[in-house]
């Protein structure tokens, strides 16, 4: 948090306008921006409406804009249907763009597929097709634990052209997250591979379904559909397993979308919240493709001729809006990417840009901050020694990007010619919500700037009060938005409470802290939950604290985060154990295995970079863990707040020690 606030101290640099951009862009000059946005302000059903009719086709058309009788479960055009898929491929069929290619597919190896979207469309109909004959229809759901592939947007799709919502799963989760998320969502499918390859290496998927599967609930999926991947060996349940393959043999390349209600849940994904069980985010059929499609054109001013590269992986909401749904409804031409940014070598993204020509890239933070160090540590990793004169525009997103980084981005991969966008935006808020616009902002370096049109965010304190230019306070969007959050899967008190808490207003409660300069410009501070941030994923500190007490040598813990400067923050544990404090290389061995297990039990993204132990933990009087404390302590930073009130101040010094 301290280096967000540095920099609005600090931060003077103003970059833009990009008159290249601009010349060409969607939204073009702040001017046509802000009558844009007060369009949206003085009518947003009508604005909202309008996007919705000129946008999307339509089985149904609505005649209800926004039905609000029951807040906040917001309904957006109620009475409307349409088909998600049918929105992304089959309105291109009669066009050019049928022919283009939609997806570059490079895999690990380097070897590219390529697939334009009447080929996609005949993919996503053969599946959709299969899954059909094996009894499934709209309202079922799906879990998809697929690598980065053709298939995994061709699985996703198929469930949207059915209507059968999908849960998507990220790769590198373990098969206890798995089960989970199987059991929580009730799914009857799985669609997984064999095993995924990621930088020279392949990691099993369909073992980690087996081992889910074997456990309580789990019999309530019916088929587990297999891609063949690798060609690695896997078990087999005869009269469950099927071979994406033998599924697919024979199967019409037609089948006719299903029309939903605009409201009809397209999706749910798991992510983090501050309690120990993930929160299954529901998210809609219209209002969510509204809005991937209109910040297609706001946010990344998609054109025709663009070759769009988002570096997320299609478990994470990023991929679903600007992978899956996004691009292929604005018939856009992608590059999609199965291997990590550092295999062969650390200048993959670089030579990627320049072999397929890329115009629009967008990436995490993290990804930047880890290719800023491999390449000021080796000049042939360095973007310098690449051509990539082909961007126009880069873009950010997953945690706050320091003005270091930035800078570093700005000058050295879009070498001063490319507006940066530092997208903030949330897998409940579905899209873009404050970002600049690459034809109209003006940038700062580490602000997300302003509001996109129909976005009214806020910062605000404890009463819901806004607070003045250069304060903190909470992050909060005033109305709402068609490509909101729903609802949590099976849990509508929960959505209540963590998104609309009574003292706000009836705000939506982003879970972010930030504060606004006196151009209005928002800078993200950080999470003020039991959230971290790490490389870009969410992990809630309740969830790591919950996996390491199952560990039988476990009495107790407190998981804090630390700034670091490659992750943005870093995963520290504070243990106490069930047997006497381990010193030297028996506490080595003792944090080894309880990183290990963490990685078992959620993933290995979980994993505690530090361990720390003591005899106990630092407690109120009323017994609450003083993880304000922790957090100095995991800093290494001197204690100048009164300690007399613990019970033990000496396990401070005890737990300075780190494993
Ligand atoms: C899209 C995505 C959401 C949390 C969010 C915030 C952080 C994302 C950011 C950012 C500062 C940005 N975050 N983008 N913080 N500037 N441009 O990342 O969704 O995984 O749900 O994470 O990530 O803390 O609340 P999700």
């Amino acid at each position: 948090m301290s280096s967000g606030i540095e920099s609005v101290l600090t931060e003077t640099r103003v970059f833009g306008p990009f008159e290249r951009v601009a010349a060409t862009a969607h939204i073009s000059g702040m001017d046509a921006y802000r009558a844009l946005y007060d369009e949206a302000d003085r009518d947003p059903e009508g604005f909202w409406a309008r996007q919705a009719r000129e946008n999307l086709i339509w089985d149904k058309p609505f005649t209800t804009v926004l039905d609000e009788s029951n807040k906040p479960f917001y309904r957006w055009f109620p009475d409307g249907e349409l088909n998600v898929s049918a929105n992304c491929l089959d309105r291109h069929l009669g066009t050019p763009v049928a022919d283009k290619t939609a997806i570059i597919f490079e895999a690990d190896d380097g070897e590219v597929t390529r697939i334009t979207y009447r080929e996609l469309h005949a993919r996503v109909c053969q599946l959709a097709n299969a899954i059909k004959s094996l009894g499934y229809q709209t309202g079922d759901r799906a879990i998809i634990y697929l690598p980065m592939s053709i298939e995994a947007v061709v699985a996703m799709q198929a469930c949207a052209r059915l209507g059968i919502t999908h849960s998507v799963v990220f790769g590198g989760f373990s098969s206890k997250s798995l089960h989970e998320r199987c059991v929580d969502v009730g799914a009857t499918l799985v669609i997984t591979a064999d095993e995924q390859r990621r930088g020279g290496r392949a990691i099993p998927l369909k073992r980690a379904v087996d081992e889910a599967l074997s456990q309580p609930g789990g019999e309530a999926v019916r088929h587990v559909i297999v891609y063949r991947r690798t060609g690695g060996a896997v078990d087999w349940n005869e009269g469950r397993d099927l071979w994406l393959h033998d599924v697919l043999e024979g199967q019409s390349n037609e089948c006719a979308p299903v029309p939903v209600n605009a409201e009809h849940p397209l999706f749910i994904l798991y992510t983090s919240g501050s309690t120990g069980k993930p929160k299954g985010v529901q998210h809609s059929s219209a209002g969510y493709l509204l809005m991937c499609l209109l910040t297609m054109k706001w946010t990344f001013d998609i054109k025709n001729d663009d070759i769009f590269w988002c570096t997320a992986d299609v478990g994470w909401v990023t991929g679903h809006s600007y992978i899956v749904y996004g691009p292929l409804a604005a018939g856009a031409t992608q590059i999609m990417f199965e291997g990590v940014p550092t295999y062969p070598t650390p200048a993959r993204f670089w030579e990627m840009i320049q072999r397929h020509q890329c115009t629009i890239f967008y990436t995490a933070p993290t990804a930047i901050r880890s290719l800023i160090k491999a390449a000021e540590s080796n000049e042939e990793h360095h973007p310098r020694k690449f051509d990539l004169t082909s961007l126009r525009i880069i873009g950010s997103v997953g945690e706050p990007i320091n003005p270091e980084a930035w800078m570093w981005y700005f000058t050295n991969v879009g070498r001063e010619r490319c507006p940066v966008l530092d997208t903030w935006w949330q897998t409940e808020t579905g899209v873009h919500m404050i970002t600049p616009l690459p034809g109209a902002t003006p940038l700062k370096p580490g602000s997300c700037t302003l509001p996109l049109p129909g976005i009214d965010a806020a910062v605000v304190d404890e009463s819901g009060r806004e607070v003045e230019p250069g304060r903190g306070g909470f992050l909060v969007v005033k109305r709402p938005w068609p490509a909101m959050i729903r609802t949590i899967w099976g849990d509508p008190e929960r959505f209540k409470k963590s998104y609309f808490p009574p003292e706000h207003n009836g705000y939506y409660l982003a879970g972010d802290g930030a504060q606004r300069d006196t151009d209005g410009y928002f800078w993200i501070m950080g999470r003020i939950d039991d959230v971290l941030n790490v490389s870009g994923h969410r992990l809630g500190t309740m969830e790591v604290e919950s996996a390491m007490v199952a560990h039988p040598l476990v009495a107790e813990a407190a998981v804090v985060g630390r700034p670091d400067a490659t992750t943005g923050e870093a995963v520290v544990a504070f243990v106490v154990l069930k047997r006497p404090l381990p010193q030297g290389d028996e506490a080595n061995e003792i944090a080894r295995e309880l990183r290990d297990w963490v990685g078992r039990e959620i993933g290995p993204i979980a994993k505690p970079r530090e361990i720390r132990f003591g005899e106990n933990l630092p407690k109120t009087r009323s017994g609450k863990i003083m993880r304000r404390l922790l957090r100095l302590v995991a800093q290494d930073q001197p204690i100048t707040q009164d300690v007399s009130t613990l019970e033990n101040p000496a396990i401070l010094t005890q737990l300075s020690q780190s494993y």
